[in-house]
């Protein structure tokens, strides 16, 4: 499989090869954003792929059929990466566009534009142990090593994406200059998903009834996405995803980070979030 074991760098980030290029890199951070776009910014692994489902399923009215017959990639995709380009061009409705870039490269793209866009934030201990387990079954991303080895690159920012507390305080501390924003946490989806579908329902102007509200509620549940081939990454290939290593659905709880972490690695975290964090307001929910 091309670039598979490849790294490409983009303004000091590092993005897997596979699926970044240059040219990628460079559409996205120039792309011309539509008022009507709907833009999921997220963390890896911080629950892009649940909003996905959730906006999907809000702008259809609960209704699944969409979400179980394309691909989460297909009907959201990620503005960065190599694919997007022609899937956005042919797209004529109003766009879902999810993205992984840090505040400071989208930007300069997002100045003025009246997109509405969707933060999702999850509390990075529970980040680090979902990504780490992701690199195991994700081929285009590299070996990570022990669990120890891949914290301290974690929290050092030293991962494909660069640094948690960067992209979190990035895009919250500069939340004043995009004019519709809506920041919502994993955590706040675990412990109160009716409440979430409908905060996302009333961002996006797409009020549900009540059914409409149970529909989709039921539809994005973990079970109900864990055997969704739309949006659980099973149709991709063996050699890109190994499933065998790992789900990509995997726990879907706040808190597993608990059963991975000793003491030691935990005051570590601790330690380096204080002092990441310190000018930041936003708080997390740990368990
Ligand atoms: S990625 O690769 O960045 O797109 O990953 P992302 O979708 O952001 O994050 C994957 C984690 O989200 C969990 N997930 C869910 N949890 C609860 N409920 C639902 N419906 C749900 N959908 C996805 C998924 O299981 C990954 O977390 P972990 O902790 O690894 O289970």
């Amino acid at each position: 499989m091309a670039r598979l074991d490849v790294t490409e760098t983009f303004h000091s980030f590092m993005f897997p090869g596979h699926m970044h290029t240059q040219d990628s890199l460079n559409y996205a951070t120039n792309f011309k954003f539509q008022d009507t776009d709907t833009v999921i910014v997220t963390y890896p692994k911080s629950g892009t792929t649940w909003m996905q489902e959730i906006i999907t399923l809000v702008l259809n009215k609960g209704n699944p059929t969409v979400a179980q017959t394309t691909p989460n990639w297909a009907r959201a995709p990620w503005l960065e990466q190599c694919y997007a380009t022609d899937i956005l061009k042919a797209s004529t409705g109003p766009r879902i566009i999810t993205t992984h870039l840090p505040y400071h490269l989208l930007a300069p793209a997002l100045q003025h534009s009246k997109a509405k866009v969707i933060y999702v934030a999850r509390n990075p201990k529970d980040v680090s142990v979902s990504y780490y387990h992701f690199h195991k079954m994700a081929n285009f991303l590299p070996d990570p090593g022990t669990f120890s080895d891949f914290l301290i690159d974690f929290l050092k920012g030293a991962v494909h994406y660069g640094s948690w507390f960067d992209h979190v305080k990035g895009w919250t501390s500069n939340k004043k200059d995009i004019q519709n924003f809506l920041y919502i946490t994993y955590e706040e989806m675990c412990q109160d998903i009716q409440g979430s579908i409908q905060k996302v329902s009333h961002f996006l102007q797409c009020p549900l009834t009540e059914d409409e509200l149970i529909l989709s509620q039921k539809h994005c549940s973990f079970n109900s996405m864990k055997e969704n081939a739309m949006v659980n990454y099973t149709l991709i290939p063996q050699e890109i995803m190994d499933h065998s290593k790992g789900k990509f659905m995997r726990n879907g709880k706040i808190g597993d980070w608990k059963n991975v972490f000793t003491e030691e690695q935990s005051r570590l975290a601790d330690d380096v979030y204080s002092s990441q964090m310190a000018d930041s307001s936003l708080l997390f929910k740990w368990e």
